[in-house]
């Protein structure tokens, strides 16, 4: 039997043990499970080959989100996935959801005798809502420090090495061996890909990923208007658990009574290669009337506006057009200069309402290119193309207010971002790619150069 090797008797040592710890209130919005997988076995275990499962009860929500905030494995190569406990999963009263917890083939191995050191991950309700722990199997609230829990179960290649199952199952040569899951592969080198799960615009991993929602003054728009408040996690394009960025713009007409909405990486991270964003465009607003002229955006900008290399490349969609021109319109633009205003524009009379794959590549010393769903919209010569690496962003905001009245608000999505740096992929290539990492429980990957 293949796995056989995997149990112990009850005369030897786990093959694996492990520790958790938790912080949280019984009530809470972000449940915060940070767990230790210790290899007590005699041989060298592969972490590919290491599923945990942290079980809970979901309370009324529609569905429950994950993220992993900081371990020195690193985040890129934990998966994660949030999954209903079947009967033939060992499901039970206080059980019926777990959290997988997984490892890419580039996590390594644990020799025996060591640690997987901390790793923190983040349970929480895509509704946003509070949950209640008080019925999750695996919270223990007393344990406030590392502490063996039986109550979140390890297994190696499927067979249960460590826990008690919700179902009463302990390791041993009764334990069946679940069917094991495929590891997931390491991460190509170069990449970055996010698919927004994310608990808010506050949850500390956008933090620890490098994402912020602004808030303040400047420009563009309406002054004085940026607020993180419209800026949350609903659920993607598929639902199942998975989420999107969502960013609302709502207006009464007056600058008062504005907010708009912009989400950005907080480091300067994209140069030439591949980069695609899913993104959702409206083209009515989700309430009240028609007619604002909003812009729905996904850029790249220079850190700097007065850098003598000033990169920026965007996309804007304007399904009601602007300044003075009529809608839907989306512009691709390329800019050299944005104080002498030296750039190069693409309009194109397009009506973009629901989901589209937006690209920009640039070749090493090349041309850059917009497409949208594989077909060629707007390509720039190399002295418009990027010349030091920008941030990544994305917005919604009103190039004026035409009239007053009811409030409207205006929401832009977007389900995933990926970038390749360096090379260009084909869109095809990058659906691929991230079908792969959906299906692993990937949720976030940076495996770009320290910078
Ligand atoms: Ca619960
Ligand atoms: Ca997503
Ligand atoms: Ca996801």
């Amino acid at each position: 039997m293949l796995y056989s090797k995997w149990w112990s008797d009850t005369s030897e040592p786990p093959v694996l043990t492990v520790r958790y710890r938790t912080s949280t209130p019984a009530t809470t919005a972000l449940a915060k499970p940070w767990l230790e997988v210790i290899n007590t076995s005699r041989q060298t275990v592969d972490l590919s080959d290491v599923t945990l499962r942290y079980y809970y009860t979901a309370d009324d929500a529609p569905a429950y989100g994950s993220n992993c905030v900081q371990t020195s494995i690193g985040c890129s190569n934990v998966t994660l996935r949030t999954l209903k406990a079947a009967p033939s999963d060992a499901a039970g009263p206080d059980a019926d959801h777990y959290l997988q917890i997984g490892f890419t083939a580039a996590a390594g191995t644990l020799a025996r005798g060591r640690s997987s050191e901390g790793i923190g991950l983040q349970l929480y309700r895509v509704d946003h809502e509070k949950l209640n722990q008080v019925n999750d199997r695996s919270f223990k609230s007393a344990d406030v420090t590392y502490t063996p829990s039986k109550l979140v179960t390890a297994y190696v290649r499927g067979a249960l090495v460590w826990g008690q199952e919700p179902n009463g199952r302990t390791p041993g040569p009764s334990s069946p061996a679940r069917t094991p899951r495929q590891a997931a592969d390491a991460p190509g080198s170069g990449i970055l890909f996010d698919d927004f799960d994310y608990a808010g615009p506050e949850d500390p991993a956008l933090a620890v990923n490098g994402w912020e929602a602004r808030s303040g003054e400047g420009g563009p728009g309406v002054k004085g208007s940026w607020s993180k408040d419209g800026v949350s996690f609903p659920a993607g394009e598929k639902g199942d658990g998975d989420q999107a960025l969502q960013l609302r713009a709502a207006t009464d007409g007056t600058t008062r009574g504005t907010l708009q909405s912009e989400f950005h990486r907080t480091r300067p991270t994209v140069l030439t290669g591949t980069l695609v964003a899913r993104v959702y465009f409206s083209d009515k607003p989700t309430n009240g009337s028609d007619g604002d002229h909003i812009s729905e955006s996904f850029f790249t900008i220079s850190p700097d506006h007065a850098s003598s290399r000033y990169s920026e490349l965007d996309y804007e969609y304007m399904p009601n057009g602007g300044w003075g021109r009529l809608g839907p319109r989306l512009d691709t633009t390329s800019w050299r200069s944005s104080e002498r205003g030296d750039r190069v524009t693409g309009s194109h009379g397009l009506k973009l309402g629901g989901w589209h794959t937006m690209v920009i590549t640039t070749a090493q010393d090349g041309a850059t290119t917009y497409s949208v769903d594989g077909q060629r919209l707007f390509t720039n010569s190399s002295s418009y193309s990027p010349r030091e690496h920008m941030s990544v962003n994305f917005s919604t905001w009103f190039i004026d207010l035409p009239f007053k009245g009811v409030s409207r608000t205006w929401d832009m999505r977007v389900d995933w971002l990926y970038y390749q740096s360096g090379r260009a992929v084909s869109v095809d290539n990058v659906q691929k790619t991230v079908a792969g990492f959906t299906a692993a429980g990937t949720n976030f990957v940076n495996t770009l150069p320290k910078r």
